[in-house]
This record gives structure tokens, sequence and C-alpha cells, in this order.
């Protein structure tokens, strides 16, 4: 068995050596997409020499290289899998001769793009976190989100803190954790009209940070972060950045509208976030697996008050009300409409109007007898009225 493999390697060995090697500029970890797992190459490797690739192109499309020979994190895994990682790991990804912050550059530009079938890299991609040895910590380190407040209200901004927590495991095997990676899933309807920001602790010299947000990812790249989705990583330069309790990132998000469902005065509606994939790797590139992860959930509040409504708000009246086939917003004079939407008693959104004239018409065709809500935004803020059809 061993010479088998023995001979496998040196057969592969020596196809490497024949062929000419090409990667995608970004995709560090050669899985065929560039995102935020391939921040974890450019910890691993950052500081590390080699020799410049033949053109300095950083276009997405695979562009010729060398694999470096120089000093590797000392893989525990076989020596293909070493041979491996000289091929596609630890490549200056700027075409740069040292790994540095312009690899994070690069990894912006081209967040989301994958790589096409018709051009692969060589040697082709692979199913990166499958090729990561596993190393199970007891009691393992966790990943938690706290949020800055337990309620909070329409035009609020709120955060979600994510913190690493350390363990005292006695495994002396059991360096720290140099990079964390993490998909998050939370639910966009009542904070989708703002998209979150994340901000990374920029006052800290030994971590950088790579995140996207629907908004960074723009529409001709696939697969994009959802809607609902979130992708960040944070790494140490070759250290072991997260040993005891610290802060990871922060997410900022404002509750844009509470949809309002029934006849209360005051709407709550609980946001959480969910963690899709977690990922913690060491220095020695292994994946820390048994991690326990904890999030938290807010109270987002919408209080819905007619009387005591400042001057400007009780000048705003949808007319005619009942309606029949279209209402119309009037409002004090000098005050312009930024959007006018129309929600079902259920909370779904029916019709939006962008911009309209105080006055202007605005159609009910096809809807059912009963009665909607209609958010009016303004340039003074945010208000809510009654509409009922006949
Ligand atoms: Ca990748």
């Amino acid at each position: 068995m061993r010479t088998y493999l023995l001979l496998l390697f040196l057969t592969f060995r020596l196809y490497l050596t024949a062929q000419p090697f090409f990667l995608y500029p970004g995709d560090t970890n050669n899985d065929g997409v560039c995102n935020y797992l391939d921040l974890i190459p450019v910890g691993l490797a950052y500081g590390d020499q080699g020799p410049r690739r033949p053109l300095p192109a950083n276009d997405w499309l695979p562009v010729p290289f060398q694999p470096w020979t120089g000093p590797l994190p000392p893989l525990p895994a076989s020596e293909l899998d070493r041979a491996f990682a000289n091929a596609y790991t630890h490549q200056g990804t700027s075409g740069l001769d040292t790994v540095n912050a312009n690899d994070v550059l690069i990894l912006q530009q081209h967040y989301g793009e994958v790589q096409s079938p018709s051009a692969p890299s060589f040697p082709p991609p692979t199913d990166y976190l499958a090729l990561l040895p596993e190393f199970p910590v007891t009691p393992p380190p966790a990943i938690r989100i706290r949020f800055s407040a337990d309620t909070v209200d329409v035009l609020d901004t709120f955060y979600a803190h994510i913190e690493f927590t350390g363990t005292d495991t006695p495994d002396p095997a059991y360096q720290g954790v140099m990079a964390i990676g993490l998909r998050l899933k939370y639910a966009s309807i009542n904070v989708e009209d703002m998209p979150p920001r994340i901000l990374f602790d920029t006052l800290s010299t030994d971590l950088m940070g790579l995140g996207a947000t629907y908004e960074q990812a723009v529409s001709d790249r696939s697969p994009l972060p959802g809607k609902d989705t979130l992708e960040l990583a944070v790494s140490g330069y070759r250290n072991p950045a997260f040993l005891t309790d610290r802060p990871v990132a922060a997410v900022e998000y404002i509750v844009d509208l509470i949809i309002r469902s029934n006849a209360a005065d005051t709407v709550y509606k609980p946001f959480w976030i969910e963690f899709v994939d977690v990922v913690l790797v060491d220095t020695l590139e292994r994946r820390i697996t048994g991690v326990l992860a904890h999030s938290d959930t807010v109270v987002l509040r919408q209080i819905i008050t007619s009387a005591g409504e400042p001057e400007w708000q009780q000048g705003i009246r949808l007319f005619p009300n009942p309606a029949r086939d279209h209402f119309t917003v009037s409002a004090p004079y000098g005050l312009l409409l930024d959007r006018v939407v129309l929600f079902d008693a259920r909370g779904r959104e029916l019709r939006r109007w962008k911009g309209p004239l105080p006055g202007e018409k605005m159609g009910l065709e096809g809807l059912s007898q009963g009665w909607y809500n209609v958010e009016i935004s303004t340039e003074r803020g945010v208000l809510w009225r009654k509409l009922t059809l006949l």
C-alpha cells in the first residue's frame, strides 16, 4: 500500500512538473469561488515570499504561476496534500512576490466570482473544507452573537456583536485559533431597505477582515450572498489571534419598518441571526471541530399612534378613505413624499410608489375589499395610515 502511494505521489509530481500551473487570482484556496474563506490561506501564508507570476494580471482568468517551495505550515496530511498545498494555497494572489495586504484587495475585487468550467485552474478546484484535517477540541471554543439592546424601535440602529469565547482545554496541541470564517443568515424583512454594514475592529493591528453583504456583492457575480446572508472572515497574520475572549466583528442594522399585522397600537417582532457555516482554523491549517455557536434575539418594536402626532403628521391623510379604485395622499404644503407602500392585513407588500406628488392618484385595481396599511415615507419621517377598500 505504501509503495503504491509512493508511486502515485511520484507520478503525480512528474505530472505537476510537466504541466503549467494556473490559478484564478483571489481564489487562494482553489475551491472554485472567490469568497471569505480565501482569507484563510492569506493569513496562513502572510509574509511568505516566492517567485513572481510571469504575468502581473489580476483579472478573473486562469493565469500561469510557478509553485512556491518556501516554508509552508507543516500540514499533517499526506505528501500528496502537501504538493497540492504548495500548488494553490500559498500564492501571492496579487502577483507580487510577497503575501500581504494587497492580496486582501484582490479578494474584495473578485468577491463572489466563480471559476469557469471551461477554463479551470490547474490543479483543478477542490473542496477546500473537506481537505482540512479536523481537530476536535474539548471543551471547545465558542462563537456568540450578542445584540446591543433587547428592544429597538423603527429607525433605530442596533448592533450584532460577534464574539469569540476561548477555551481552557487541557489539550497541549491546541494553540488557539488563527482565522474565523462565518456565513450567517437573518430574516431581512424588517431591515431590508438599509443593508447591514459589517464592522471590523480596525484598532487591532494583529487582525485582518473581509466581509460581504448583498449590497457589496454586485449583481453580475454569482453566487451572491443572498439578501438575507452575510459572509465574513477575520484572520491573524500567521498567528493564533484568538486565544482568549475577544470581539470578531459587529454588524450594524437599522430597523426599517415593521408591518402592522393587527389593530394593536404597538407591534413587536423578534429578530435573530442564524449560523450557516462556522469555520475555525489554526496555524497548522486544521479545522477545529465541535465549536459552539450561540445566537441572541432582539425585539423590534413599532409604536403606532395617531393621537399626539406632531403637526406635520396630522396633516397627512388618505383620500378618499374608504376608497374604491384609487386613493391619494394629502400632505401639508411643501412636504415631499419619498415613498408610499401598501400592505395587506397580513403584512405583505402589495404596491409601492416612489416619490408620488401630493394628490397623485394611486390605483387599487384588482384588490379585494377589506382594510390595508399604508406606509408613508416623507422627508421628515415615516408614518402609517389605515385604508379601507370598499
Ligand atoms: Ca476560494
